[in-house]
């Protein structure tokens, strides 16, 4: 092999090869004269938490291979495998999509790092056929969680977000510039036209909406919590989920991450004996000039964080409490409640204790009673990471250590697209009954503290 020239290395995944990868390795190589390509390996894709990649290591490794752009074909299958990769080709140029700018700048101390403006329309027809095209997932709302929503979808395979919705034009065209997205739009028919999957991330009163608007449309939606605020409300919703044939999920990370999962069916072996009593904690201190504070938003710590907290109690107990008693602490000049304990009551007793926060702050654990040990979860459990069997005693038994990359968002995002790719409408991490019980808790504190 012919190593000379100025050498340049690319990596990815390279998985349901589109044209944006194509254009990528073009320009790639025309920075130079030998073109090395890093193919990640199953195992590194897991370990840096990609997730739902469908194609193999060697069907990925023949994607590119096809092109006929790289002179060299690695496999990446460590962390820091860069640096090393850099020094031993001599590298000179690395380059990447500018999806990840910032992010490899530490490699300028070993050759120059070139980010290549990423391709915003990715939809060659060929390649979309109906059970492997990439989804192109629509985001309403540019606030915090929206941009950490693009981020974390850069690690789901499978889909691509290309288009911003939002009423402020100024703020939705930064947003788009931002993550160099495909469009942004003030129109919401325009936007849900160009789209197949929507998240929507804008405050609970308008979740109802703009939801029920995409799925009349045949599109499928991931929606934060709450979903809404009332039962009737989710009910419908879900209703015309089913009607329409479109996934409809209820954005709550923690029901989707593999920790917490773990967690639930540990608990259901019956190895801290029956289940007696379940309490969980979620309290933040938030600034005060955010939408958590806003009387007129809907803003207070039940409708913000009760998702988290009922989460477990729902999962282990059912969906058939007996009641529901909230006693919440209102903040005087904003009208909204800032601590509330939460305690929904079961048969037998069985009692899920939550406590929610947004200018408070308390342990945050979460904590399973059993007749003969419980489970125990440190903060923050709702990124559930670890957990631990203990005894009478207090003592640690049996620990578990589950993965939980990022922020989270791309768990319930990888299973968005593998709902959507398998045709299969419901997810089984939170079920369509569940989550409307959870809207039905939060109307009554509503109705009841809010009339
Ligand atoms: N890309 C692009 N345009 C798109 C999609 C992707 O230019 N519409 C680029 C990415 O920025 C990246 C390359 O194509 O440079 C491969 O993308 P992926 O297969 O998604 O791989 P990725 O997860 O970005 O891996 O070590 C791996 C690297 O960190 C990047």
């Amino acid at each position: 092999m012919n190593m000379t020239g100025k050498k340049v290395i690319t990596y990815g995944t390279f998985d349901l090869f589109h044209v944006g990868h194509y254009r990528l390795l073009e320009r790639a190589k025309k920075l130079g004269d030998f073109l090395i390509v890093g193919i990640t390996s199953e195992e590194y894709d897991k370990a840096r938490g990609k997730l739902n990649v469908q194609q193999s290591l060697t069907e990925r490794i023949e994607n590119v291979r096809k092109t006929n752009l790289a002179d060299l074909i690695i496999v990446e299958e460590y962390e820091g495998q860069k640096i090393e990769d850099i020094k031993k080709y001599n590298v000179d140029i690395f380059a990447i999509g500018s999806d990840w700018i910032g992010k490899f700048d530490y490699l300028k101390e070993y050759c120059e790092v070139v980010y290549l403006e990423r391709t915003r329309e990715i939809s060659s027809t060929e390649l979309r056929n109906k059970t492997f095209g990439i989804l192109k997932g629509g985001i309403v709302g540019y606030g915090r969680i929206a941009n950490r929503f693009v981020e974390e979808a850069r690690y789901v395979s499978g889909i691509d977000i290309t288009g911003v919705f939002g009423r402020n034009k100024a703020k939705a065209d930064e947003f788009m510039k931002t993550y160099s997205l495909e469009f942004s739009t003030t129109d919401y028919n325009e936007f849900l036209d160009r789209i197949d999957v929507v998240y929507i991330a804008t405050p609970h009163d308008t979740h109802y909406e703009y939801a029920q608007r995409a799925m009349t449309k045949g599109k499928h939606v991931l929606c934060e919590k709450p979903l809404t605020l009332s039962k009737k409300d989710s009910e419908e919703l879900y209703n015309l989920a089913e009607r329409n044939n479109v996934v409809l999920l209820e954005g709550i990370k923690t029901a989707y991450c593999p920790g917490f999962n773990r967690l639930i069916n540990v608990a259901k072996t019956g190895i801290i004996g029956s289940l007696v009593g379940i309490s969980a904690s979620f309290t933040k201190l938030v600034p005060h000039d955010a939408r958590e504070f806003k009387y007129d938003q809907f803003g207070g710590s039940v409708t913000e964080l009760a998702s988290y907290v009922l989460l477990p109690g729902i999962r282990l107990f059912g969906c058939d409490y007996e009641e529901v008693l909230f006693y919440p602490v209102f903040d005087q000049k904003d009208n909204v409640d800032i601590f509330t304990t939460i305690i929904l009551i079961y048969e037998n007793n069985h009692v899920l204790n939550g406590t929610v926060g947004i200018k408070a702050k308390s342990e945050g654990s979460l904590i399973i009673t059993g007749t003969e040990g419980y489970i125990y979860v440190p903060s923050p459990w709702w990124k559930t990471q670890y957990f631990e069997i203990r005894n009478d005693y207090g003592e640690a038994v049996k620990r578990y250590a589950l993965q939980f990359d990022g922020e989270g968002l791309r768990y319930e995002i990888a299973e968005l697209v593998r709902l959507v790719q398998s045709r299969n409408l419901e997810t089984h991490h939170l079920k369509k009954e569940e989550s409307i019980t959870m809207s039905e808790i939060i109307e009554k504190f509503l109705l009841q503290y809010r009339p």
